[in-house]
C-alpha cells in the first residue's frame, strides 16, 4: 500500500511523463488512462488497489472527482497545476513544522514555498511535529496566521486540511 501511494504521490505531483501520463490545467488525470499508463509502464495496479489507496490514506493525499472518472492530488504537486482552492480563513494560530538544521535560513529569509507551489502549515502542533520529522531533529514554528491575514495575506486548504500561503516571512514567525 505505501508502495502505491508513493508511486501515485510521483506520478500525480511531480513527475507524470515517467509513466507518459498527461494532467489538466488542476491536477486531473483521466483514473482509466492513469491505469492503462501505468500498466504500460511495468506498474500495473488495478482499479481495486488505486480505489484501497485513496481510500485508505489517512492523509487523503487523493481523491476521485464525483463521477471516479478522474484522480488528483489533493496537494503537494511541483509540477505546475492550478487546484482552483477558494481563499478560505484560517485558525489565528497555525504551525509549522522543520529540521533544527533548516531554522537559520527559516529565521532569515521566512518560511518559503521550496519545491512545492506553496507553504504547507498544520492548524495542529502534531500534524506539525510529523511533518517536521520527516526532515531530522524536529524545531516547531507557529504561525500568526491572524496578523498574516489582517495584513493582506491570502491562504488555502486542501481537501486534506493542509493550510496553503505563498510566503511565510520572518515577523510572523515564532519558535516554539
Ligand atoms: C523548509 C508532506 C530553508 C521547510 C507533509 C521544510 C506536508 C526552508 C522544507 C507536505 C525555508 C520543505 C509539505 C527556508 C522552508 N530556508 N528551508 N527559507 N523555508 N524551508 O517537504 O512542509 O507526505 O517541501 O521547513 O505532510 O515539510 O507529501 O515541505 O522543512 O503536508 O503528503 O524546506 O508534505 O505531505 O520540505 O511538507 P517540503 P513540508 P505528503
Amino acid at each position: 500500500m505505501t508502495r502505491r501511494s508513493k508511486l501515485l504521490s510521483l506520478v500525480l505531483r511531480h513527475s507524470p511523463q515517467t509513466i507518459g501520463l498527461q494532467l489538466d490545467a488542476a491536477g486531473w488525470a483521466n483514473t482509466e488512462e492513469l491505469l492503462a499508463c501505468l500498466a504500460r509502464s511495468g506498474k500495473a495496479m488495478s482499479l481495486a488497489q488505486l480505489q484501497a489507496v485513496v481510500a485508505s490514506c489517512t492523509k487523503q493525499r487523493f481523491a476521485f472527482s464525483e463521477d471516479s472518472r478522474r484522480i488528483r492530488a489533493n496537494q503537494g504537486h511541483s509540477v505546475t497545476v492550478e487546484l482552483q482552492l477558494d481563499p478560505s480563513t484560517p485558525p489565528d494560530a497555525l504551525y509549522h513544522g522543520t529540521a533544527t538544521r533548516f531554522l537559520d535560513a527559516i529565521l532569515a529569509q521566512g518560511l518559503q514555498r521550496q519545491k512545492r507551489h506553496h507553504v504547507h502549515l498544520s492548524a495542529s502542533v502534531e500534524t506539525a511535529s510529523v511533518v517536521g520529522r520527516r526532515h531530522g531533529k524536529l524545531a516547531l514554528l507557529r504561525v500568526d496566521a491572524a496578523a498574516m491575514v489582517a495584513d493582506g495575506h491570502v491562504f488555502y486548504c486542501s481537501d486534506n486540511g493542509v493550510w496553503l500561503t505563498d510566503a511565510v516571512p520572518v515577523a510572523y514567525l515564532q519558535r516554539l
